[in-house]
């Protein structure tokens, strides 16, 4: 019979429940030696990690050192305390989001979307709107539901609004990777302010994600969501149609 897990205390497990195993890894900016070693150990400790282990070292290149370790984390979250509202969202698949769109907004739904500013990767972008998708679920150009701009990376938040004005877009989507010098927050802020600038901020649903962008700091940046790794297309198709049903509804 398993042991009752304690949701308010819940730890990593490896070989037994609440062993807190974890492995890690990091570099040194130290050459490789035996006081390395005993640097990394010493800073697992400080980490919160007990009984540190190095199971693997070697030098990177000169001057640096490489290390994989385990160690059991001291530290417990309450899992119990994470469970209210915006965690527990409930996506629609493909199928759902098509007839929900049919019934509750009954016309389709104009998306416009790019990486901005100098940011240049654009497979985050391209997996939420391009019809090949992501790990085998349709990008938004699929949906019957959806027509979708996507104007690729390297595009001025200019010209991604002027875009959306164009076409009378339900959605503005952004995409932003390098997170360097908080540049994806400068980028994002920008866009927030133009749109806002032009009077459109009530009528847009702005949604941005990325591998380090959080719903908390889109929230804060002044975007009605935000969507980092794991997320595939039909969770952000959910998010847009059940947020454009609401404003519908609302209006009628
Ligand atoms: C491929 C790649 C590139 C390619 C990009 C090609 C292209 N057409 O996109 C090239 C070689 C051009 C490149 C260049 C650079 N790169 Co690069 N690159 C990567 C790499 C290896 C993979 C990124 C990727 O495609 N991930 C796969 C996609 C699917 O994941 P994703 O973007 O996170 O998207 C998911 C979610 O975040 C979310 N999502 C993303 N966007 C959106 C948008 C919306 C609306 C929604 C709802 C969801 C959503 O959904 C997606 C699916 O789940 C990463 C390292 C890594 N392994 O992650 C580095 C990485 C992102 N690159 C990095 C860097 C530093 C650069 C350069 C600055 C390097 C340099 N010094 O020149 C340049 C950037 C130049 C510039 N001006 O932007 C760093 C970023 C560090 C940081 N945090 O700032 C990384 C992390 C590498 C590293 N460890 O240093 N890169």
């Amino acid at each position: 019979m398993p042991r009752e897990i304690d949701l308010t205390a819940v730890k990593p497990y490896a070989d037994h429940r609440g062993d807190g195993l974890v492995q890690l890894s990091f570099t040194l900016p130290v050459p490789y030696s035996l006081a390395a070693r005993k640097a990394a150990l010493e800073l697992a400790g400080k980490m919160g990690f007990d009984e540190p282990e190095v199971v693997h070292y070697e030098q990177l290149t000169e001057g640096y050192t490489y290390f994989v370790m385990y160690g059991a984390c001291a530290h417990t979250v309450d899992f119990t305390a994470l469970e209210g509202e915006g965690f527990n969202i409930e996506y629609m698949t493909e199928d759902e989001i098509e007839s929900f769109a049919a019934e509750h907004v009954g016309r389709k739904i104009v998306v416009v979307g790019a990486s901005t500013g100098s940011d240049t990767h654009s497979v985050g972008i391209d997996a939420m709107l391009n019809l090949k998708g992501y790990h085998g679920h349709h990008g938004l150009e699929g949906y019957r539901s959806f027509e979708t701009y996507n104007l690729g990376s390297q595009v001025p938040n200019s010209v991604l609004l002027a875009k959306a004005i164009e076409v009378d877009a339900d959605a503005i989507l952004v995409s932003q990777t390098v997170t360097q010098q908080n540049l994806h927050v400068q980028n994002l802020t920008e866009l927030v302010e133009m749109v806002e600038a032009e009077g459109r901020r009530r009528e847009m649903i702005l949604a941005c994600g990325g591998p380090r962008v959080s719903g908390e700091l889109a929230k804060e940046l002044g975007y009605d969501a935000g969507f980092s790794k794991g997320t595939y297309p039909h969770h952000l198709a959910t998010f847009i149609v059940r947020e454009l049903a609401a404003r519908v509804a609302s209006t009628t």
